[in-house]
């Protein structure tokens, strides 16, 4: 398999499951503003949609939007446990918090870091996830990861996202269990070695 990724974007979503299931697996860089890989194709040839991530199954199928791709290794890898069987309540609750992270957080981070975006989007951008955020922190408060005491896929796509916040101004400081979870899951052997292959790692 191969991953289309672009350093630090939700990419590392879909990265970390790959390193958390053990999978044997490629990266390819990609340039999201000239949409060029590191190998010097235009992306979208390979991605009409343009975006990372995408993930190359190796057998003439791309599959794309990360949390389908973060569900689909998941079930290729049962053993890692990084998701409750399909049709359970409990892959609903994971596909819950996939959802919520998806359309409330990931997609409200989106605006701040558009130079295009106005600063009404960005300020209405930044209210939203003043409104949302404490509704992740609510649920750490109680439990290590967002579905319990195991790690999920949807922790690997919520680390991602909080590392946004640093970068373009988002105190997390008014919710102490968001910065103890950017530990605990940024301690993660997984997490380490996919920044550092991202080039991420200071
Ligand atoms: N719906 C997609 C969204 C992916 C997405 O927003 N990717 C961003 C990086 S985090 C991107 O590649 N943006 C470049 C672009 O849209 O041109 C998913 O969930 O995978």
């Amino acid at each position: 398999m191969k991953l289309y990724f672009s350093p630090g974007a939700c990419s590392l979503s879909p990265h970390i499951v790959l390193r958390e299931a053990g999978f044997d697996f490629t990266l390819e860089k990609v340039n999201l503003r000239n949409r060029q890989t590191a190998s010097g194709v235009d992306y979208t040839t390979i991605n009409p949609k343009g975006y990372v991530p995408a993930l190359d199954l190796g057998n003439g199928e791309l599959l794309t939007e990360g949390p389908a791709i973060v569900q689909y290794l998941a079930d290729q890898a049962p053993q890692s446990h990084l998701a409750p069987p399909c049709g359970t309540l409990e892959r609903a609750r994971v596909q819950e918090w996939l959802t919520f992270i998806g359309t409330e957080l990931h997609k409200s981070f989106s605006p701040l870091f558009n130079p295009a975006a106005s600063d009404d989007s960005k300020e209405a951008a930044r209210a939203n996830l003043a409104r949302r955020l404490p509704i992740a922190a609510q649920a750490l408060d109680s439990r290590p990861y967002l579905t319990g005491e195991t790690f999920s896929v949807a922790d690997a796509y919520l680390f991602t996202v909080l590392t946004w916040a640093g970068l373009v101004n988002v105190d997390l400081s008014p919710w102490p269990a968001l910065r103890a979870y950017q530990e605990r899951v940024g301690a993660r052997p997984s997490v380490q070695a996919a920044l550092e292959a991202e080039g991420l790692k200071r």
